[in-house]
């Protein structure tokens, strides 16, 4: 058991889900903020039933900063943990068709929520003198692969704020790392394909993907370090999956 509080952002589904349940299972009061209400009520209810820790439900949209002002007004507790993990991808078609809603759609959501959420927490944590951010970069973050483009871009850009986070909160003694995992089995795919099942489950044919519950077992224990420890950047790929674009399927 532990006394910590840790937020998860995006825990409606996919490695926030598995994120939730592995810091429910360790012990973590938890914060799970997302766009789905039911999905959060549900998980909360769940969750509440097997585990004796606090869950708050936060529902609002990260992509916008008056709805992230309103849900962080309403957190009484510090936070020990951010789990910068709201994020998606959606369309993937070369630069010159692609539709500059979704574009929007991921930029808004992977780099200017990820910066509105932060911006509310910091502060929090700098009272304290501790803290830990956790942001979910991907491969995409390290590789650009064709047809990526902006997803590729949003994620670069999440592995510069992670860079930049670590620089100017060090003075503060806040903890910032990053995880990039490479393929994983969940909503991903599905929502990058706008809900074409078939395509979303050919990326994972052939050969076993990390699951979300892979990822999520690392962030914890990335989060379960000493005090005098930081995992700055952790790459974590499915053995079959060399780099961006090699899969060895079956
Ligand atoms: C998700 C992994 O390989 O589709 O961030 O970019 S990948």
């Amino acid at each position: 058991m532990t006394n910590k509080t840790v937020l998860i952002s995006g825990a409606t589904a996919g490695i926030g889900q598995a994120c939730a349940l592995a810091f429910a299972e360790a012990g973590f009061n938890l914060i799970l903020t997302g766009r789905r209400k039911e999905r959060l009520e549900e998980l909360s209810k769940s969750l509440k039933k097997d585990f004796p820790v606090k869950v708050q439900i936060l529902n609002f949209d990260i992509q916008n900063n008056d709805e992230v002002i309103r849900a962080v007004a309403q957190i009484p507790q510090d936070v020990d943990v951010l789990i910068n993990n709201a994020g998606l991808s959606q369309g993937l078609n070369p630069i010159q068709t692609g539709e500059v809603s979704d574009w929007e759609t991921m930029i808004d959501t992977n780099v200017k929520g990820l910066l509105y959420l932060s911006r509310l927490i910091i502060p929090k944590m700098e009272k304290k003198g501790s803290g830990h951010i956790i942001n979910l970069g991907s491969i995409a973050a390290k590789e650009v692969y064709p047809n990526g483009n902006v997803y590729c871009a949003s994620k670069h850009a999440v592995d510069a704020i992670t860079k930049g986070m670590r620089k100017d909160l060090l003075p503060l003694g806040i903890k910032v790392s990053s995880i990039n995992p490479g393929m994983v089995d969940t909503e991903f795919s599905l929502v990058r394909f706008k809900g074409d099942k078939e395509k979303a489950d050919n990326v994972y044919k052939g050969f076993e993907p990390l699951h979300a519950k892979d990822v999520a077992e690392t962030i914890l224990f990335m989060a379960t370090r000493p005090a005098h420890v930081n995992l700055d950047d952790v790459l974590i790929m499915p053995t079959a999956q060399a780099s961006a674009t090699q899969v060895i399927k079956k």
